[in-house]
């Protein structure tokens, strides 16, 4: 009802509208006006208007930097983040000159270059020279750009080779919480089977790859040590998730049905960080990115990064996979096979 209220209020405001232009228009044929013709007048009210515009947009600007600016992410706390942040730095120094130049161009010359009767437009219909300029410097900044990305993506892409002490995480999304597995000390994540998932192995967990014996589920907080490489994979049991850790400046989907994944290097511990930003209760985190369903907020997750003695000391703290429980609910389950399902065929057949 009161959105039908609504439509005809705004419908009737639309009608008077119309109706005062219309007595407007009316009265100016009365006085002789011609009402389509943009007079001098009109065109010094617009050009003052590009002035008026050009100022109170760049005053905007300004003003948003200064009220968000604190917003901003304090410095990456990974080495990838480092050369991602350089990558931002560059972008923003040739973006940032270009947009001023350009707006205020734009604008001034719209207030310059106002309608004169007296005067007379050159016309200059094509100049090989500029358009040589303006292909050759965007495709050149642009080629430096798009490498100077592509080998950062890489970085962060390319998996830990096997010779290089490292860890292992799965970064497993749910609709709404996340949960972290750790590889264990045969640093193998095991394999999982979407059709194992139930109460007792919301992972799905395939405990007959005997690589996931050891492998350690924490939820509410994950650990990571310093200056130790993490080699990150991403799944999800629903819908698409996207696992964000801001401070490291990393991002990554997690899909059903495929394992994405990314590295890298915590260089910076939770305990300097709070020194870092000055904010006693500041902690890393790791959130949902991807507006996933209603309480896609609560996905999140506190990363804290700590020395190695003390990583080890926590991980040794953890309680290990419970494989009875899982392997428990798995004995009951009877899955049919091919196979099973054609023996019992045929056993019918031949009874027959
Ligand atoms: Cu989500």
């Amino acid at each position: 009802m009161t959105t039908l209220l609504t439509v005809i209020a705004v419908v009737l405001v639309l009608f008077v509208i119309g109706q005062i232009l219309r007595v407007f228009e009316l009265s100016a044929n009365l006085r002789g006006e011609a009402v389509y013709e943009v007079s001098e007048r009109d065109g010094k009210t617009q050009a003052a208007l590009m002035l008026v515009f050009l100022v109170s947009y760049f005053s905007f600007i300004i003003w948003q930097v200064v009220k968000w600016g604190k917003l901003v992410l304090p410095v990456s706390a990974s080495a990838e983040g480092v050369t991602t942040d350089l990558l931002f730095t560059v972008t923003w120094a040739i973006i940032i000159p270009v947009f001023v130049i350009t707006h205020i161009l734009l604008f001034y010359f719209a207030y310059k270059y106002v309608y004169d009767k007296n005067r007379r437009a050159d016309f200059f219909a094509h100049s090989n020279k500029l358009e040589l300029i303006w292909t050759i410097v965007p495709t050149f900044t642009l080629t430096i750009l798009i490498l100077f990305g592509l080998n950062t993506w890489n970085d962060m892409m390319t998996p830990v080779s096997d010779d290089v002490d490292h860890l292992k995480i799965e970064v497993y999304g749910k609709q709404f919480s996340w949960s972290a597995r750790y590889s264990g000390p045969d640093n193998k994540i095991g394999k999982a089977d979407i059709h194992l998932i139930n109460a007792d192995n919301p992972l799905g967990i395939d405990i007959r790859d005997k690589n996931s014996h050891d492998d350690m589920i924490v939820t509410g907080e994950f650990h990571l040590p310093v200056g130790i490489p993490v080699q990150f994979y991403f799944r999800s049991q629903d819908v698409i998730h996207s696992a964000y850790m801001p401070h490291f400046r990393a991002q990554m989907n997690c899909v059903p049905g495929i394992t994405t994944l990314f590295k890298y290097t915590p260089t910076i511990t939770s305990a300097e960080m709070k020194t870092i930003t000055g904010n006693p209760d500041f902690e890393y985190i790791l959130l949902c990115n991807k507006i996933c369903g209603a309480a896609h907020y609560n996905m999140q997750m506190n990363i804290i990064v700590e020395p190695l003695e003390d990583f080890l000391k926590w991980t040794a703290d953890q309680p290990a996979l419970n494989i009875e429980a899982i392997s428990g609910i798995e004995e009951e389950k009877e899955v049919e096979t091919i196979e099973a399902v054609s023996e019992e065929i045929e056993a019918d057949i031949s009874a027959h």
